[in-house]
């Protein structure tokens, strides 16, 4: 399914001022509408003949192209193993990365990419459209070429100008693991309450270098690739039916759970809620808290209401997003079959994907 198919290189400028990997899994960018009226995928090489100031950047592109192009609703594990794979095969080929992918779980995979890139020290920005590129009013060009500009930005080093995994979208690039779909029908579909912007285009490409993460540049990368996907999210609300909630939390297998509580980390105190988050952490079971709020952060003992679950042993996701929460527990789970060893590794920040203060 996700075999890269095709490589396609634009001509090479002679002297091009970096090389970049374009990596196309689908997503609205390159959609079009069949005869129903309804947004399907569609072939990357049209796609080039769609922007022609392509050719004006003074840049190497090559495209992988995955064989069957998704919409991201179909995203899965697998889908993250291959671009990461895509990524660490090419690494020293490329001066950055440009992946190609819908909005609708983006936040996903550009939050499981981090986690999978320790000590990335070359551009990952991953971007998409609402609009397909055929589209009038569509917003895929501009994201693209600001994209494919930031992903060759470099210091007088000769370093990536922002060596992390980002999503650049409606003149904004935000940090991957901190960012959250929050629009489908405007433009401006990502916002990143916990963290500023990394940069802003306008005229010019305004970069907000002390936000940006600094590698260490005698580490090599680092890549893990095994997600283990016995984790669940629970999102609380009032008027929650205690046996689906009880059945969850037994389920023999499940090995973490995301609770995605109120404000600052609260949850009800209902004896039969408390005997079941109880129960999962006898069993072994890890629970890590994330707000449902967008903004702020997790608080445990703040209020009563969250008091108990500190006491009992739930784990604190601070300001992380469930996005970032749900693939940083996913690949930690398959890397330590030590419950101990994981629960210190999720409370701490690997990649800029939470601030403990
Ligand atoms: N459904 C699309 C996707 O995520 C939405 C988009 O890309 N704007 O693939």
């Amino acid at each position: 399914m996700f075999k890269p198919k095709v490589s396609i290189k634009t001509a090479a400028p002679r002297d091009p001022e970096a090389s970049l990997l374009i990596i196309y899994t689908g997503g609205t960018l390159g959609m079009v509408y069949d005869k129903e009226g309804t947004l399907i995928p569609f072939d990357f090489e049209q796609i080039l003949d769609r922007i022609p100031s392509l050719s004006r950047f003074n840049l190497q592109l090559t495209v992988l192209s995955f064989e069957e192009l998704i919409d991201s609703s179909n995203a899965t594990p697998e889908t993250w193993q291959a671009i990461g794979a895509a990524i660490r095969d090419n690494y020293e080929l490329y001066d950055g990365f440009v992946v190609i992918h819908g909005t609708d779980t983006m936040a996903y995979s550009a939050s499981a990419l981090s986690f999978m890139l320790q000590n990335l020290q070359k551009p990952v920005i991953f971007t998409g459209a609402q609009l397909p590129i055929g589209a009038v009013r569509t917003d895929a060009r501009e994201n693209l070429l600001a994209a494919l500009e930031i992903a060759s930005a470099k210091n007088h080093r000769g370093d990536a100008l922002v060596p992390e995994v980002c999503i650049y979208f409606n003149y904004r690039l935000l940090r991957g693991n901190r960012a959250k779909k929050v629009q489908s029908i405007l433009f401006d579909a990502f916002e990143s309450n916990n963290y500023p912007l990394l940069a802003e285009a306008g005229v010019e490409i305004q970069y907000k270098q002390e936000a940006i993460l600094t590698p260490d540049y005698a580490k090599p990368l680092s890549y893990s690739c095994c997600f283990d996907n016995r984790v669940a999210l629970l999102k609380l609300f009032p008027g929650m039916e205690p046996r689906y909630v009880e059945h969850l939390l037994e389920l023999p297998d499940l090995r973490g759970l995301i609770l995605e509580t109120y404000g600052s980390g609260n949850a009800p105190t209902f004896p039969w809620f408390i005997r079941a988050v109880e129960g999962a952490l006898a069993a072994g079971k890890i629970i890590l808290n994330v707000s449902q709020c967008l903004g702020g952060k997790v608080m445990q003992g703040r209020y009563g209401t969250s008091r108990l679950l500190e006491d009992m042993g739930v784990l604190s996701g601070y300001d992380l997003t469930s996005e970032a929460a749900l693939a940083k527990m996913m690949l930690i789970l398959a890397a330590e079959p030590q419950i101990e060893a994981a629960k210190k590794r999720i409370i701490s920040p690997c990649c800029g994907e939470m601030s403990l203060q």
